[in-house]
């Protein structure tokens, strides 16, 4: 990312990496100058944060569990407080920082949280996020006590990126699954805005590697002492080969394996002993980390047996550095290896993998990578191996080690092809392209929002006028969706509020609802509203019950044997039975079963539907059957035309009251609650809006 930054405009929030316990004054003048030169604010952590949120709930509890080690996943509730204060901590500095206009991007694990932090604060800011690591399957992630913290953390942003496909769409199972929002194709609906995931595979600074290479190859520039010893070694014989490994000391990098491995090849292809020499090296990374001393320890023993297994006087089959090189090493080590062994057993992307091609000026080497790293995904090239079958290793190891050079540089050109021309800077690019295009959908949907001069003209009108008709549809707009459709009934507030415009004078309040009678009869029997009922099957009007249409109902035994069998074969869903008409209700079913189960069931209906008059209604997490003949449109046509009215409200959040919105005059205040496209003239956000505004106009 230094690259990105140095060449925008951008500003770096971080922390420095110095406590605030150690940074007395001296060195905080220091400090802050070198901040201020590197474009960069600083966020001043304790030594409490670092070790609970940073050692702690970002390494023992996040990072493990999205790399598939539920077995390292520790759930401590003290770090996980930890971790929400240093997101706040980042927060604080970052809305400091922002002036209007401006983007920010927020970059992964440790803050899956800020990305809502800043969305709250400034709902005018653009934010984007990206996620380094994998985002693991549904399975592992329901395992996390605060999920929906977290997720509804990342739905901050405007768009949220990852490496690979495989890594969105776990991120969009888990958001159907636990939050239960609606997602259509790589887009969230979420309140008021519409969130996009995509994915972003990252490159890297490719010039930078392969220049540095280039120079490094110059007869001109001094050797450096790591190169000379090296090239000692290169020239004791002919066929003298290198298999260069890189990586933090992480358990996820795979690194007994690969040992294991080695030993396991050289046992199979003892003609490659005196001849190969694994360069490995494991740079120090949180080293506090219990798992981390853990795997150091083993680290160190297995070199040291394979070392004395297979070592001669003048041959050590491995050659471990534990420890961090300057760039310069790591280009002489790119360099003098012919093959690159990168066996990852979990990995985000594997940048190494991808420096290792750029650094490949004569087009030779051969690249082994795990399947189980991000960069696989694009590096087909390369020899893909499964990194826990030792098979893999020794067969791919051979077939590197014997791999013609023709061979070798027509895969290494594809290769190197792909990562100049989607390097660093051009993915930093496309994921802005794309954040920008996301706001350019965000202002199209709501572009029906009401703002506040339109209400006031609204709640004018109402109070100007000399007779009026309010509709609203009850479900998701008076009350919100409750798992059981009986649990949503009308609480007190509701029935104070529906009073208010009932005892107005001059005024018509209707509700009209696809529920059935019987429920509306029951919640409404004391009241003296009027209602319609079945979607506009029947009438109450002054507490009388009058059908508006008739309607046949033999067609109910045929089709409710077919909606017991999706049923029986979907768990979570239920038929509900109205006088009029069938629904099948998935709002509890697993979403993705759910959508298979939608279509077969439409396929099937419409099939059978066709010669009965019947049509099939999807409403919201619904299906409904019921005559065609019947519609709220319709109903609302026979209302209107009952009297004459000078204002009409109609407020729906379904698409059977999009029929509403049809049929209603040319002055109509027609409403429609969410934001998805609609007939109606405006857009509010949810039942909370709906009645905040029956209030205000009231
Ligand atoms: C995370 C994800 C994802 C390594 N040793 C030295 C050194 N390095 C540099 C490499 C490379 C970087 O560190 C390592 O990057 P990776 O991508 O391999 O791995 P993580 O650190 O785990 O990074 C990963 C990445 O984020 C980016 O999104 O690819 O999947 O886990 O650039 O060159 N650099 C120097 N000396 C060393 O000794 N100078």
């Amino acid at each position: 990312m230094k690259s990105v930054h140095a060449d925008g405009n951008g500003v770096w929030v971080g922390w420095s990496g110095i406590t605030d316990e150690e940074l007395n004054d001296n060195l905080k003048s220091k400090v802050n100058a070198k901040i201020e030169d590197a474009k960069c604010r600083a966020v001043g952590l304790t030594e409490a944060d670092v070790e609970d949120f940073y050692l702690g709930f970002s390494n023992r509890t996040l990072w493990p569990l999205f790399h598939y080690f539920l077995e390292y996943t520790e759930f401590e509730k003290s770090q996980w407080e930890a971790y929400k204060r240093v997101n706040v901590k980042f927060a604080q500095v970052v809305l400091e920082t922002i002036e209007e206009g401006d983007t920010v991007w927020v970059h992964d694990y440790q803050l899956l949280l800020l990305p809502q932090l800043i969305k709250e604060a400034r709902p005018d800011v653009t934010v984007g996020f990206f996620l380094h690591i994998p985002f693991p399957s549904y399975e592992i992630f329901r395992t996390f006590p605060w999920r929906e913290e977290l997720l509804t953390g990342m739905l901050g942003a405007d768009l949220i990126g990852f490496h690979t496909y495989d890594y969105e769409r776990h991120f969009l199972s888990s958001v159907k699954r636990i939050l239960r929002l609606d997602v259509n194709f790589n887009e969230i609906t979420y309140h008021d805005r519409i969130i996009k995931v995509d994915s972003f595979p990252m490159g890297i600074d490719y010039d930078k590697f392969y220049n540095a290479a280039l120079a490094h190859d110059n007869p001109n520039t001094e050797k450096s002492e790591l190169q000379k010893r090296l090239d000692t070694h290169l020239n004791v014989a002919d066929n003298q080969k290198f298999i260069l490994s890189i990586d933090r000391l992480d358990y996820t990098k795979g690194i007994p394996n690969r040992l294991r491995a080695f030993e396991y090849f050289l046992n199979t292809y003892p003609q490659y002993k005196e001849k190969v020499r694994l360069v490995m090296l494991a740079v120090p990374s949180r080293s506090n980390v219990p798992q981390y001393k853990k795997l150091k320890r083993e680290t160190d023993e297995l070199v040291g047996r394979i070392n004395g297994e297979f070592s001669t006087v003048s041959w050590t089959p491995i050659w471990y550095f534990y420890r961090s090189m300057p760039f310069e090493n790591l280009i002489d080590l790119y360099t003098s290896s012919d093959v690159a062994l990168i066996t990852p057993v979990r990995d985000g992307m594997n940048l190494v993998a991808k420096e290792y091609v750029a650094t490949r000026t004569k087009q030779d080497g051969v690249l082994i990578l795990s399947e189980m790293a991000g960069a696989a995904k694009e590096m087909n090239e390369a020899i893909l191996i499964n990194p826990n079958s030792f098979e893999d290793f020794a067969t791919a190891l051979n077939k590197a080690l014997t791999m013609p050079l023709e061979e070798q540089k027509s895969r290494m050109r594809i290769l190197q092809k792909r990562l100049k021309r989607y390097d660093v800077e051009k993915w930093a690019e496309e994921f802005f392209k794309t954040l920008d295009a996301t706001n350019q959908i965000q202002d199209i949907s709501i572009s029906k929002k009401m703002n506040e001069e339109e209400e006031q003209l609204i709640i004018e009108r109402f109070k100007n006028a000399k007779n009026r008709l309010i509709l609203l549809d009850y479900d998701g707009t008076l009350v919100g969706f409750k798992d059981n459709p009986q649990d949503a009934k009308p609480d007190t507030e509701l029935y104070a509020l529906l009073d208010k415009f009932e005892n107005k004078k001059d005024t018509k309040l209707c509700l009209i609802s696809g529920r059935d009678k019987a429920t509306f009869q029951e919640w409404y029997g004391e009241k003296d509203y009027d209602l319609i009922t079945d979607h506009g099957v029947w009438m109450r009007e002054q507490k009388k019950w009058t059908p508006l249409e008739i309607l046949k109902t033999e067609w109910m035994s045929n089709i409710k044997p077919i909606l017991e069998t999706f049923v029986d074969r979907t768990p979570g869903t239920f038929i509900e039975e109205k006088e009029y008409s069938l629904a099948w209700h998935y709002r509890t079913a697993d979403p993705e079963l759910a959508q298979i189960r939608t279509l077969e069931l439409n396929t099937v209906l419409t099939s059978m539907v066709a010669n009965n008059e019947l049509s099939v209604l999807q409403g919201n997490k619904v299906i409904e059957i019921k005559s065609s003949n019947v519609n709220k449109g319709r109903a609302t046509t026979q209302l209107l035309m009952k009297d004459d009215y000078d204002f009409v409200l109609i407020m729906g959040d379904d698409w059977t009251d999009e029929y509403m919105f049809e049929v209603a005059p040319e002055s109509a205040v027609t409403i429609k609650v969410g934001y998805v496209k609609t007939k109606a003239k405006y857009q509010i956000k949810g039942p909370i809006e709906v009645r905040e505004l029956l209030k205000k106009i009231i």
